[in-house]
């Protein structure tokens, strides 16, 4: 970017007054001469070497701005020429226009199911400009750009998709009502629920800008890494100015200077307004977007004005009309254009204002209240009112925004922002309609009609709205009677008409339609099982380890492997020393672009911290939000690139769903595969650790995501046995879902596994051990997942110890994929009432066994309450409610009433509320055992 101190002189409204202008003038004089004779790069050079040596006098005191006046960042002369038909392209997007708003009016005359109008009709240049020379679609040859469309501007992918052919009339007939016969259209960006339309969810807002900086930097790494060639593929995301409030839309940014991802461009679409109101009333969106980003290390391109203020710009000798368009705040600019130019009297009487007339009051307001000095009227003295009127911002204007996005792509070493202007509204009639406050959430044309007594209020809305769609047509040129507007058809141009040669020919040229995705699916051959079976006999006595690092071990294992070895791609927010993985480290090395420039301090160890451009490993620093968009980029590939990565994102657990949810859930919805590891999981198992580190529910959060298989494994090969069959489920027998596993840090002895429980892993629970003293009458069943499993076996071994009974442990790995399995037999058996009736798993393994079951885990009694319903009333949960504290393993398991003296105790409890045991049996092994009855309980301290 380059500012010319010139520039700054005639447009920086914020230098101070000038104590010594002689002094100025010759500074500037020469600065003209360097201008003239070296150019404007030899310019810019001089002023960087200016301004450190002040800095470097002014000891910190004196830095160099960040922002630029308030001006298009491309002059008139550096502007590409507009290499499309203008006219066609305008009849084009007055078609794609029209339908888009005809789609949410038709949506809501009957049904109400809402919609926006506003935020297409103000970004339609931006994305039309998009459609016919920049995005490009998939061919065999090239995967197509990836366009992050802006959630809530939806109504004009479908216009155009209508226009283009590709949706028919019936589609858009049913936008919002997705249940319909036929099917309908999903309001957002949805590619669950439209697997070949949308790539990728955007409308939770922020969640689109920060995929598409990590989507971009994963292409770096498919590249580097050989995977696949994705030089080619651009990314562009399109963001709201409000959005970029969200921490997450611009908490990242960094990520994309530094990696200077030029194969990046954001489009911002300011028009100054969000949902309530403005997005920086008493100040300039622009601006300050512009500070921060150049400040990340961005090209940052502003385009504020249309070229029918180049002229106006040109004639601006003394910097007297760039210093009032900085002065002006985005309030006023609303009004400008929000404005309802009638008088009192007549907004009294309903009285509507033909075009030409509000044209005229217009142009009249902005020349009294924008010019407002005798300059500034000067300068627009040879304008007319709606010659005013019409100088228009730089968004809806197709030669700035041709000229903006092609200075953007040339861009080489920096992603590039267009920080563009527009009006929320644009073009919208009636009342609410452009820069109005309540803009966004409009769904009815209130055209203007003259007052009359005599109409009903039926009679009344329906002529507004005629009024308002024939100002409309009238506008855009569209092709409609009276007669035909009142139904609002949608319109497509004649198809041997020149519009649909030249948008097909265009969208040819490009190579096809965007947004589409990939629904074809290449599987992989399978990982060689020898890597899992690995596990199967489990650790030598004394030899104990963790689930975290039994994974770890396999990692190293399938990392190795022929088939998909190279896919994996391990992802860590900067926990890896917690989870023993800096052998990994040195093995596979962690991605970085420049590989490393210096030495790491601790070369030559087997836990080298090895960067390298091959390397293998995500390793993102603290920063979640950012692994998980590595994490969807990484496991989206399968579609995007045809290429199955599989991603392993390990992170601590209370840090995962919790934090990330709506992550979370927008990977669900764009068909996300791979793996989500919540190491250092459970709320009594990492030692020391409190209330903010202990997680007791994760896995109830990952059961809220339909495409979630959440495990809580307690062996090493129980962990093998997941892994395995969740990478062949995803990347072999293609079943759309992804695997969350809870993994710990407690180290114990991992046991061989027994024989036939490979399928009871899979199904969520199989019976481990049994233990049935000699001459047991008594019985009882004890589930326990992951660490917490310990417990039960030694609470097993209490009872048939000391109470003689009899029990039976099981390993239960997944109560959300039991609970799954029985509501669907439940479902079937409720709609089937004459099938034979299906059972439950649960029910298939526990239906049997006799005496009550005890369930305990390191989560919350909900969890396996899941299977409640489905065990007969002989389910007695135990859980971890309540907050997590700093303490030791033992006393916090106690403390929760998940350890093996409160699950005994459970158990002799539940058997004597079934009559099969005197209660003073009951009383006495809480004395014995050591049981406080009267502990607070543990969710109410
Ligand atoms: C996380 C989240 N919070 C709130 C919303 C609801 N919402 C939808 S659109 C909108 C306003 C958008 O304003 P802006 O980003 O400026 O977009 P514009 O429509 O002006 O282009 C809001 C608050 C949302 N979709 N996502
Ligand atoms: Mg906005």
């Amino acid at each position: 970017m380059l500012v010319t101190p010139d520039a700054l002189a005639r447009h920086d409204s914020r230098l101070p007054d000038d104590i010594d202008p002689q002094e100025t003038g010759d500074w500037l004089e020469s600065m003209e001469a360097v201008l003239r004779h070296g150019g404007p790069e030899r310019a810019q050079y001089l002023l960087n070497a200016l301004v450190s040596q002040v800095a470097r006098a002014g000891r910190g005191r004196v830095v160099s701005g960040v922002t630029t006046p308030y001006v298009n960042t491309i002059s008139p002369e550096d502007q590409a020429p507009f290499p499309g038909d203008r006219k066609l392209e305008r009849k084009i997007k007055s078609a794609v226009r029209w339908n888009a708003m005809a789609m949410v009016l038709r949506a809501n005359k009957n049904t109400n199911v809402g919609g926006h109008i506003s935020t297409f009709a103000s970004a339609a240049t931006l994305y039309e400009i998009g459609q016919n020379h920049f995005f490009r679609g998939r061919t065999d040859a090239h995967p197509g750009d990836v366009v992050f469309y802006q959630g809530h501007a939806s109504p004009g992918m479908y216009a155009r998709a209508f226009v283009e052919g590709r949706l028919d009339e019936g589609r858009l007939a049913n936008f919002r009502q997705e249940l319909r016969p036929g099917g309908g259209l999903s309001s957002y960006p949805h590619p669950w629920l439209m697997p070949d339309f949308w790539q990728y969810p955007t409308v939770s807002m922020g969640l689109g800008p920060i995929m598409s900086i990590y989507h971009a930097r994963f292409n770096r790494y498919l590249r580097d890494r050989g995977l696949a060639q994705t030089d080619g593929v651009r990314v562009w995301a399109f963001l709201g100015d409000g959005e970029c409030d969200e921490p997450e839309s611009l908490g990242c940014i960094n990520l994309a200077g530094r990696e200077k991802l030029d194969n990046l461009t954001w489009v911002i679409n300011c028009n100054l307004q969000r949902l309530d109101g403005p997005v920086r009333g008493n100040g300039k969106i622009i601006q300050e977007l512009e500070g921060t980003f150049r400040g990340a290390g961005w090209n940052v391109i502003k385009l504020v004005w249309g070229s029918e203020w180049d002229g106006l710009l040109k004639s601006d000798h003394t910097g007297a009309l760039a210093r009032r368009m900085m002065e002006v705040v985005d309030g006023e600019y609303t009004e400008y254009v929000g404005k309802d130019m009638r008088t009192p009297e007549e907004r009294a009487a309903n009285k509507p204002l033909a075009e030409e007339e509000y044209a005229e009051r217009r142009g009249a307001f902005v020349r009294e209240h924008f010019f407002n000095t005798p300059e500034l009227k000067a300068l627009v003295e040879h304008l007319s009112n709606p010659q005013i009127s019409g100088l228009k911002r730089g968004g809806h204007d197709p030669l700035k925004v041709y000229a903006a996005y092609k200075a953007a792509v040339e861009h080489k070493g920096q992603p590039t922002v267009l920080l563009i202007k527009t009006v929320k509204g644009y073009g919208v009639p009636g009342e609410g309609g452009q820069g109005k406050f309540t803009t966004h959430q409009l769904k009815k044309l209130v055209g203007m009609i003259e007052a009359d007594p005599n109409l009903s209020p039926e009679e009344r809305s329906k002529k507004q709205t005629l009024a308002a769609l024939r100002q409309f047509r009238e506008r855009f040129e569209l092709p409609f009677t009276d007669e035909q507007i009142v139904e609002m058809p949608f319109y497509r141009p004649p198809a041997d008409g020149p519009e649909m040669a030249y948008l097909l020919a265009r969208r040819k040229a490009l190579g096809g339609f965007n947004p589409t995705r990939n629904t074809a699916f290449v599987p992989c051959r399978p990982p060689d099982h020898k890597a899992f079976e690995r596990f199967y006999p489990g650790t030598p006595a004394g030899k104990g380890q963790s689930t975290t690092l039994a994974w770890v071990s396999l990692m190293t294992q399938v990392m190795r492997d022929p088939n998909v070895g190279k896919l994996i791609v391990p992802i860590v927010p900067d926990e890896g020393q917690t989870f023993g993985m800096p052998p990994m480290y040195k093995s596979f090395g962690m991605y970085s672009s420049v590989g490393q420039l210096y030495t790491p301090v601790d070369r030559g160890s087997l836990t080298e911290y090895k960067e390298s451009t091959t390397g293998q490993i995500l390793q993102e620093g603290i920063n979640e939000a950012g692994s998980m968009a590595s994490w969807i980029a990484a496991g989206t590939a399968y579609s995007t690139h045809g290429v199955n990565t599989i991603p392993f994102y390990i992170f601590y657990s209370m840090f995962g769903f919790q934090r990330v949810g709506d992550l979370a859930w927008a990977a669900a919805d764009c068909r996300c595969r791979g793996f989500l590891l919540g190491a250092t999981a459970g709320r009594t198992t990492i030692n020391g650790e409190g209330l903010q580190h202990e997680d007791g529910h994760s896995p109830l959060v990952a059961a809220t995501i339909p495409t979630c298989r959440a495990y809580d494994p307690a062996f090493g090969y129980e962990v093998a046995v997941i892994v395995e069959d969740g990478i062949n489920a995803m990347y072999v027998r293609n079943e759309e879902c992804f695997y969350y596993l809870t993994i710990y840090n407690e180290s114990y002895d991992m046991p061989a596994m027994p024989e036939g429980v490979r399928d009871g892993i899979i199904k969520g629970l199989y019976p481990f051990k049994t233990v049935r003293p000699d001459g047991a009458e008594l019985e009882v069943q004890l589930l326990g997942s992951g660490v917490i499993l310990n417990e039960a076996l030694r609470a097993q071994k209490l009872l048939a110890e000391k109470y003689g009974v009899a029990s039976t442990v099981y390993s239960a790995t997944s109560y959300p994929a039991l609970r799954r399995d029985a509501l669907e037999c439940e479902r079937f058996n409720r709609l089937h009432p004459t099938a034979s009736a299906r059972e439950p798993y649960v029910r298939q393994v526990l239906s049997k066994t006799a005496g009550p079951i005890i369930a305990t885990s390191d989560y919350m009694r909900a969890l396996p309450e899941m299977v409640g319903p489905y065990l007969d009333g002989r389910l007695l949960a135990l859980g971890t409610d309540g907050f997590g504290r700093s303490e030791t393993r033992p006393a916090l398991r106690r403390f929760f009433e998940v350890d093996a003296e409160h699950v005994a105790v459970a158990a002799l409890s539940a058997l004597a509320a079934r009559g099969e045991l005197d209660r003073a049996v009951v009383a006495k092994a809480i004395a014995d055992l050591g049981v406080n009855p009267d502990a607070p309980a543990a969710w109410t301290v």
